[in-house]
């Protein structure tokens, strides 16, 4: 539990949130795709020891626009177990998945409130993971989360917006891309300080700031980056564990409610953002 909860945590809310299974999303208005799913343009390549969580992780956001807005009805996280890790396609292209529903599906939120956008919310948080993390999750939707534990075991929830998707009413592309949402001057940041190699920008998170405290890592997490689309990384490494412990200690001293989260990559790049319930991923972290 404590790495799932430290990831979502440190990591993977940093660009326009990469994600395994995804629990919530904030759609954007226009270019409806109501009927049909539309393909989240970002996939996330996953290394791991644990049985169910290695894989590609991709995931597909469907509308509701009877209201008249694009609100968002349903979001679904599916995960291919077969595809090699960090090569993201065949033809090496990143494009191959982004064109068509892969794998299996693991997880469906859907918005129980009815406001157009799915998050927290709209479903209990121990409906989210699946029993060997402890959670209550189950096939079930009636209470916003469907879980399909033998399919995959996700190590993060996230809940967020994207940058683009695929799109069926996009002029001139089958993509529509969000407006407002990148960051251009953290974006320059992780580009002038990374490494690049085959094409892909190697990554490392340096150091996590939780409030006006920073601890900086022994061990680095190093995660892979194809054109800020695709990602890829290793969770058994060194440095996902000790982000683990270190996180644990920093929110100790922390008040219950909202608390700031920072992460420094490369050293040189800082995004900060906020941690709504400060108790519950505090517990969760100290639960094993
Ligand atoms: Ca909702
Ligand atoms: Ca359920």
């Amino acid at each position: 539990m404590k790495r799932l909860i430290t990831l979502s945590v440190v990591m993977l809310l940093l660009f326009w949130s990469m994600g395994c299974a995804i629990g919530g999303y904030m759609g954007w208005p226009g270019k409806t795709t109501e009927g049909v799913f539309a393909k989240v343009v970002q996939e996330l390549s996953v290394s791991s020891s644990i049985p169910g969580e290695s894989g590609l992780w991709l995931s597909y956001v469907q509308y509701d626009n009877s209201k008249g807005v694009n609100n968002v009805k349903e979001v679904r996280t599916y995960r291919d177990a077969t595809a090699p890790f960090g090569s993201f396609t065949t033809d090496g292209m990143l494009m191959q998945h982004f064109n068509d529903f892969v794998g299996e599906k693991v997880t469906a939120a859907v918005d129980t409130n009815g406001d157009g956008i799915i998050n927290f919310s709209d479903y209990s948080f121990l409906d989210v993971w699946c029993p060997i993390w402890g959670g209550n999750a189950d096939p079930d939707m009636n209470d916003g989360f469907a879980a399909f534990c033998k399919k995959g075991t996700w190590s993060v929830i996230v809940s967020a917006s994207y940058e683009e998707e695929s799109k069926q009413s996009a002029r001139g592309s089958k993509f529509a891309q969000h407006i407002g949402i990148i960051d251009p001057v953290f974006i320059q940041n992780v580009i002038a300080s990374s490494d690049v190699a085959d094409g892909a920008f190697i990554i490392n998170i340096t150091d996590m700031t939780v409030a006006d405290a920073t601890q900086t890592l022994v061990s680095p997490i190093m995660f892979t980056a194809y054109g800020f689309k695709a990602f890829a990384i290793d969770l058994d490494q060194p440095g996902v564990s000790e982000a683990c412990s270190e996180l644990a200690i920093m929110l100790s001293g922390q008040p219950d409610g909202a608390v700031k989260v920072g992460v420094t990559l490369n050293g040189a790049a800082y995004k900060e953002f906020e941690i709504l319930n400060c108790a519950a991923v505090r517990e969760m972290l100290m639960a094993r």
